[in-house]
């Protein structure tokens, strides 16, 4: 018998030191029992210190990966992580286009959570035209709304704001990511708007930890991995929450400053 998994593709920048990045949606996917498949777009040296180099790789040889890709893959989803630059964002959505990829989940990698840019500041435009209206869903994080929606975010309505706008930028779905602003606050709360038009809030408690490299790609990989299972998109939003949640409450000891979540402590269910 042949076994089959779902074959999911990320395209994303490669992180040396394996917390975040591709390698984060790899070993997502992997724990998700999905196909992992990757189109890569730029590469980081760092370790759990910070990142400390960065390139962006030749667009002739993205638009190789592609082709190499699509002649011999069935994708069934898709997420998006650090695209560096707007010519390489121009490239990765038309590449997209022209070989008409499955569902994509948008993660619209702006910055590192310790301060390292992975975007330059001239492609936030490009983001806003081109990618996000070929968002499936989209997962900015606090800061990555601000940007994106052009606001300051000070509270509740705000973030519901944010999310509001992003919507009407083209992004189907969205799961707009909260923030832990002080130490009294014992949940994370993320706002979640639907296609639909339904939305609503998803709490997780907040852990006391520096193991947080990875989570917002693992966040988005997952969703692209449920997505390919045929689940429902609240559905894989909820169980992706989750999933990063159990990562992040369960570390383990690997660097010795900021390091990876735990993407063997949730078990598939
Ligand atoms: O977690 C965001 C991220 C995305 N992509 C690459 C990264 C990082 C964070 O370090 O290195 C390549």
């Amino acid at each position: 018998m042949v076994n089959e998994y779902p074959q999911v593709m990320t395209i994303a920048g490669s992180d040396s030191d394996g917390s975040a990045g591709m390698q984060a949606d790899l070993h997502t996917f992997f724990t998700r029992e999905v196909y992992g498949i990757s189109v890569m777009t730029a590469c980081v040296a760092g370790n759990s210190y910070g990142i400390h180099a960065s390139i962006a790789l030749p667009l002739d040889f993205i638009d190789q990966e592609f082709a190499d890709i699509s002649a011999d893959f069935k994708v069934k989803a898709a997420k998006t992580g650090m695209l560096a630059d707007s010519n390489l964002i121009k490239n990765v959505v038309a590449n997209y286009k022209k070989y008409a990829f499955g569902p994509l989940v948008v993660d619209p990698v702006i910055m590192t959570k310790h301060g390292d840019m992975l975007l330059e500041e001239s492609a936030f435009e490009t983001l806003r035209e081109l990618m996000i209206p070929l968002a499936t869903v989209i997962t900015p994080n606090f800061y990555e709304s601000e940007k994106l929606a052009d606001m300051k975010i000070k509270n509740d309505d705000d973030l519901v704001t944010a999310a509001r706008k992003l919507q009407q930028m083209g992004a189907k779905n969205v799961v707009a990511k909260g923030y832990h602003q002080d130490e009294s606050q014992i949940e994370v709360r993320d706002f979640i708007l639907l296609e639909s038009g339904k939305s609503f809030w998803l709490s997780a408690p907040y852990h006391n930890t520096t193991h947080i490299n990875g989570t917002g790609d693992s966040l988005s990989a997952c969703i692209a991995a449920e997505i390919a299972k045929g689940t429902e998109i609240e559905r894989a939003i909820r169980i992706a929450k989750d999933y990063v949640n159990t990562a992040i409450g369960n570390e383990i000891a690997v660097g010795h400053k900021f390091g990876p979540i735990n993407h063997w402590a949730p078990k598939i269910k």
